[in-house]
């Protein structure tokens, strides 16, 4: 076996996004086009000789060849090791974690997430530290650098590895180890929960819906609800992760998850419906005839964790990103533990929950997770609701309910308008940038601007500065509209308005949505001429 050093040239479009560069296949499928990535990405580490790689990814259409090539890759240039899970499959929470319990130096994962698969679609490729959590921002931007000016990257002249049988092959001097994608991280949910009261509670007659979306979780889902807890066979809807996810668009979200959502309000709804993303770190949770949006699930979650065994000891703290809304800080508030505000995207969680100042993270596009691993974790968030409905003896309507009455209701909803042309998104975030000034003061329909900025960062452990996160509107009532640009995107871009609007315990709790947002959604038309600049008059999915 031979090592190449194959001349290449770099491409102008690799530059991560907020989880990793995502792109569509036919971009992957470029000739050099993902050699050129690893190669970068493996350019922009020090230190990995004889070092561990973790490899694995949802299943996608492409999964398969890219981890072929991500491990002829690591050997020529050095890793030791490269653990893969049986398959090429990897969830993203269980691929934290394995780079974790593994020791490895870090980990690429392949998907593109709650973005459609197959051959017309997405497909995505992430790097993750030695921490299990996503490259920070410092190690995505010398990724990018070294992707623009890359002239080689060396490859292993090698067969293909068996990815299906469990156990060691070597590849030169490295071994590949093709491990169990789901006991490690089935162990570890059993011990952060108190499965024999979650198992009890299915045996009384507890019912429950889980939707994998044919997704990566099917394997994961089956294993512990199923099998672990009980639930009957069936219990795990479309458990068998595809390649193309069946057609569908494996974003867990009421437009996306509609058999769901469907099932859910119906007469004879189980007690229970949770549903899970491409990669398996989002959670979308909608009890018996009661949705609820991640946001309050993360409120919820950070206010009743101490029911869980794993997180008896309490909190050191609550993250959310920016856009999220404030449910959580009236709970860490409660709580006596700080608040932290980041940017989009869990690469920001990472320093916070190494640093011991947090424990548990959320983001309102249903990520929610805590310092078992460093990823979003969907599965998790429904262990732990789980956890929490069978301490309290309570279904999820009662709890939100009990939640709403005793911090007040932040009413809260995301639009994003889809596919949009990129220079009319960018004409209109810098027409609204370049208006920030003459806001404060100023009333409209969501009332009198309080103020407006752009938000940046500085993250309290290294310092390190994010600027242009996204444009926020404050009102004088404590009311938010939000514009952001998505970073995750492979066509066009995407604008995403966020809404939110806070009602006291003693107001009004029971207002639908879209009646209590009304003013704010006609307040951030007004602002930033969506309709003007895009040509659209209503938002492709509202969740
Ligand atoms: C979106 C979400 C963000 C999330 C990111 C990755 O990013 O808004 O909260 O962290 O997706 O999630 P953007 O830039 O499109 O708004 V996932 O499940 O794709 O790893
Ligand atoms: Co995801």
């Amino acid at each position: 076996m031979t090592i190449q050093t194959v001349a290449t040239r770099p491409f102008p479009d690799q530059k991560p996004g907020t989880s990793g560069l995502r792109k569509k296949v036919r971009v992957f499928q470029q000739p050099h086009y993902a050699e050129n990535f690893v190669q970068s990405v493996f350019d922009s580490l020090d230190g990995f000789a004889g070092q561990t790689l973790v490899v694995g990814g949802d299943g996608r259409y492409l999964n398969r060849e890219v981890i072929q090539i991500v491990i002829r890759m690591a050997a020529a240039n050095g890793f030791g090791r490269v653990l893969v899970g049986q398959g090429g499959i990897l969830s993203t929470p269980a691929a934290s974690h394995l780079i974790r319990r593994s020791g490895a130096f870090g980990g690429l994962i392949l998907s593109a997430s709650h973005n459609p698969g197959g051959p017309d679609e997405d497909f995505g490729i992430k790097y993750n530290i030695g921490n299990g959590g996503p490259a920070p921002e410092k190690v995505t931007d010398a990724i990018h650098a070294r992707s623009l000016s890359i002239d080689s990257y060396r490859i292993l002249d090698a067969a293909d590895v068996d990815l299906d049988a469990i156990g060691v092959t070597h590849l030169g001097d490295m071994a590949v180890e093709v491990v169990d994608p789901v006991a490690a991280y089935a162990d570890l949910m059993e011990s952060l929960f108190d499965f024999a009261a979650i198992r009890a509670m299915i045996a009384g007659g507890f019912t429950l819906a889980f939707d994998s979306m044919s997704a990566v979780t099917g394997p994961y889902a089956t294993e512990i609800f199923e099998r672990r807890l009980g639930a009957p066979a069936g219990t795990v809807m479309n458990g068998t992760p595809l390649p193309d996810f069946g057609h569908h668009h494996p974003d867990p979200n009421l437009v996306h998850a509609k058999v769901l959502y469907d099932r859910m309000m119906a007469a004879d709804a189980p007690d229970f419906g949770a549903a899970s993303d491409g990669d398996g770190d989002r959670n979308l949770i909608i009890g018996r005839h009661c949705y609820v949006t991640p946001s309050d699930s993360l409120a919820v979650l950070a206010a009743n964790a101490h029911l869980a065994p794993g997180y008896a000891a309490g909190l050191k703290g609550i993250a959310r990103s920016m856009p999220t809304s404030g449910a959580a800080d009236r709970v860490a508030e409660k709580l006596g533990v700080p608040l932290y505000e980041t940017p989009t995207g869990w690469k920001f969680f990472g320093n916070l929950l190494d640093a011991g100042m947090a424990t548990i993270c959320g983001e309102e596009s249903a990520g929610t997770g805590s310092d078992h691993v460093r990823e979003k974790d969907g599965i998790w968030a429904v262990l732990l609701w789980l956890n929490i409905i069978a301490a309290r003896k309570q279904g999820v309507a009662d709890i939100m309910a009990g939640h709403w009455a005793t911090y007040g209701r932040n009413y809260y909803a995301r639009h994003d308008y889809e596919a949009i042309a990129k220079d009319r998104a960018d004409a209109l975030m810098a027409a609204l940038r370049g208006k920030l000034g003459t806001l404060p003061g100023t009333a409209n329909s969501g009332g009198t601007v309080q103020s407006a900025d752009d938000f940046a960062y500085t993250d309290p452990t290294d310092g390190s500065v994010s600027s242009h996160q996204g444009v926020r509107i404050l009102f004088v009532d404590g009311s938010r509209v939000v514009f952001r640009l998505s970073g995750t995107g492979t066509e066009g871009a995407t604008l995403r308005v966020y809404i939110e609007r806070y009602v006291g315990p003693e107001g009004d709790l029971a207002m639908a949505t879209g009646d209590a947002l009304a003013p704010l959604i006609a307040a951030a038309q007004e602002v930033a001429d969506i309709a003007g600049f895009t040509g659209m008059d209503r938002p492709s999915v509202i969740t």
